[in-house]
């Protein structure tokens, strides 16, 4: 989603800003654009519908001594230069936003009455002119926006530059995230820390509701109603260089062939511990002890995540689980018995639609939330009462891989957590289930050597135009996981599928056209899947059998078969999603689609 950088100096920002934008790329937007401001009342904006590349070569030469850049992400009003942001307000203030301003229709037609005129179809540009109409009115610029922030109803992240004061940035934020950096002699705000790596790693998380006059010497954080609020820096520990390419031709492969260290590491303290509630937070034991029910919420291919854990966490503890789509929690009216355990799962723990339910679920009951995040400090794990922190490292790709592995692999810890404070298993199907653990990293490698064979049904399947994925159990959701990937990077369309629903529906698409790729655990009763298998073949279907050894007897007649090399028990889950992400990175190299950043997807879903 767009990216926000801004920057204050005695030296030129713009590369900087434009560093900064190039490292939120990864994000996804589609047009980009900066504000400049000198000493002696320069004041000017570079925008362009399209690339940061584009930006800067559009803006050799400009220079400044503050800033604010923004990569767009439209929700309002078309990509183009017209609409990308920075928005200029009368003559001498410009925003950068990021969010949807919700009333922005009246507050428009208010401001035209008042005699403003809009050059854009975006609902950002009613900021930039409220800014501009409460600057008259006070003269200055953090009162002005202090003014202008009750008037929006939305959600939004904000960085503001005026013309005549040299000497400060402002910056706020409700419902959309951003961090301020610290340098010597220079400050800085951006949307997401990856922005500001090279230039510091000192940083201040805005709470919601915040604003933040920034200065070249100094930050000074307020909250909404104009009261200081002392904040002391803290020091992250991402490394600079986590979101390089290196070696790899996108930064998915990169990502894909992680897993197996993102695995080592998110798992590290929890085999530490040996699966010990302590794992989620001090105070985890009373809460699992008691949690008469679990509420896993999550969006995409998190929801897949919260999908399978449903199978252990059941299987293990007997605490009965449902699993939510955010989107559709937020709106309906649930119910949250007391004592509930909220299990809120994201990547970048800014997901507008999960932390809107999570906070919902609040309203509704007595609840505890569970935070399964990959970004400490997000706004979701400093919302949340207990967190584990997944380790997967910077994840680019819009595409999630190494993040839902590590997901799947913080669930399974969880489910064996929770039975252990349950006392819901025998100690020796206890240790059972945890002795797999430290293996996991040597699974993922030896399904990840797969990749020869499946670049080569990828040739095949690059030449298809939908697809379907089946599994039963745990793999249910991996089949569903495996369809996502594929339509997210391939664009092929395709449905995953529990196998038991074939006949319900499906099996009428399945003909010589149709590939279906089948997804086998030996504890994934396999011989029901078996007879699915049937059907497909029955009616031409293309079968690609993708298995862990001991379902041999599935691959009697298939088109294709590949087998790991050995068993992974309950975590199959984990292991057989790895050949399904290589089989459609390899689709979508073939195709020759932007794999990274798929047409009309960003990454980090920060607006509704
Ligand atoms: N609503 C604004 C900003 C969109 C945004 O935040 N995208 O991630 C616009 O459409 O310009």
């Amino acid at each position: 989603m767009c990216g926000i950088v801004g920057a204050i100096s005695d030296r030129n920002v713009l590369p900087m800003l434009l560093a900064g934008l190039a490292r939120l790329e990864y994000r996804g937007y589609d047009s980009s654009g900066v504000a400049l401001g000198g000493a002696g009342g320069d004041f000017r904006r570079i925008r362009v519908a399209g690339r940061v590349a584009e930006l800067t070569e559009r803006a050799d030469g400009a220079s400044g001594t503050r800033g604010i850049a923004h990569t767009r992400w439209a929700t309002h009003g078309v990509p183009s230069e017209a609409n990308a942001h920075p928005h200029l307000g009368g003559d001498s203030v410009m925003v950068v936003h990021n969010g949807i301003i919700e009333n922005h229709q009246p507050l428009r037609e208010s401001l035209i009455a008042r005699g403003y005129t809009f050059t854009s179809e975006t609902d950002t540009e009613v900021i930039a002119h409220l800014v501009h109409a409460e600057l008259q009115k006070t003269g200055d610029l953090l009162a002005a926006v202090r003014a202008t922030l009750p008037q929006l109803h939305g959600a939004y992240a904000i960085g503001v530059i005026g013309r005549d004061d040299p000497n400060r940035l402002i910056c706020a934020r409700l419902g959309s995230p951003l961090v301020l950096g610290l340098g010597f002699g220079e400050q800085y705000f951006a949307s997401d820390i990856a922005a500001l790596l090279p230039l510091t790693q000192r940083v201040i998380y805005l709470e919601e509701g915040e604003l933040a006059d920034v200065r070249r010497d100094s930050v000074q954080v307020f909250s909404a109603d104009g009261t200081k609020v002392e904040r002391t820096a803290r020091t992250i520990d991402v490394q600079p260089d986590a979101a390089e390419l290196g070696q790899y031709r996108h930064y998915m492969q990169k990502e894909i062939f992680e897993q197996p260290t993102a695995l080592t590491n998110t798992l590290q303290r929890a085999l530490e511990l040996n699966c010990a509630p302590e794992v989620f937070g001090p105070t985890a034991g009373a809460v699992f002890q008691s949690t008469p029910a679990i509420r896993i919420i999550a969006c995409g291919s998190s929801y897949h995540a919260g999908l399978t854990a449903r199978y252990w966490i059941e299987e293990w503890t007997g605490v009965p689980v449902s699993v939510e789509i955010a989107s559709e929690y937020r709106y309906r009216q649930n119910i949250e018995a007391d004592g509930t355990l909220v299990i809120a799962i994201s990547q970048s723990g800014e997901t507008a639609d999960l932390l809107a339910a999570v906070r919902s679920a609040r309203e509704r009951g007595a609840i505890k939330v569970l935070a399964l995040c990959n970004v400490p400090h997000s706004t979701l794990t400093r919302e949340s009462d207990l967190v584990f922190l997944t380790q997967a490292g910077i994840e680019i790709g819009v595409a999630s891989t190494k993040a839902f592995i590590t997901q799947l692999a913080a669930l399974y810890v969880f489910g064996v957590s929770l039975a252990r404070a349950r006392v819901s298993l025998p100690d020796e199907k206890l240790e059972e289930l945890i002795g797999w653990l430290p293996k996991l990293p040597l699974l993922a490698q030896e399904a990840l050597a797969l990749e020869p064979e499946l670049e080569a049904w990828a040739h095949e399947l690059s030449h298809d135009h939908n697809a379907l994925f089946l599994g039963r159990h745990t793999l249910f959701p991996i089949a569903l996981e495996g369809a996502l990937k594929l339509k997210e990077i391939a664009y092929i369309h395709a449905e995953g599928y529990a196998g038991g629903e074939l006949k319900h529906g499906p099996l009428a698409l399945v003909d010589e056209e149709m590939p279906v790729i089948v997804c086998a655990g030996k504890e994934a009763v396999p011989d029901k899947l078996a007879s699915n298998l049937r059907e497909v073949q029955a009616r031409g279907g293309r079968v690609y059998l993708i298995a862990e050894p001991g379902c041999e007897a599935l691959a009697d007649g298939v088109h294709r078969v590949l087998t790991l090399p050995q068993s992974s028990g309950p975590l199959a889950a984990l292991t057989l999603t790895l050949p399904l992400q290589l089989l459609a990175y390899h689709t979508a190299c073939r195709k020759g689609t932007d794999v990274d950043k798929p047409r009309n997807l960003a990454k980090s879903v920060t607006v509704e």
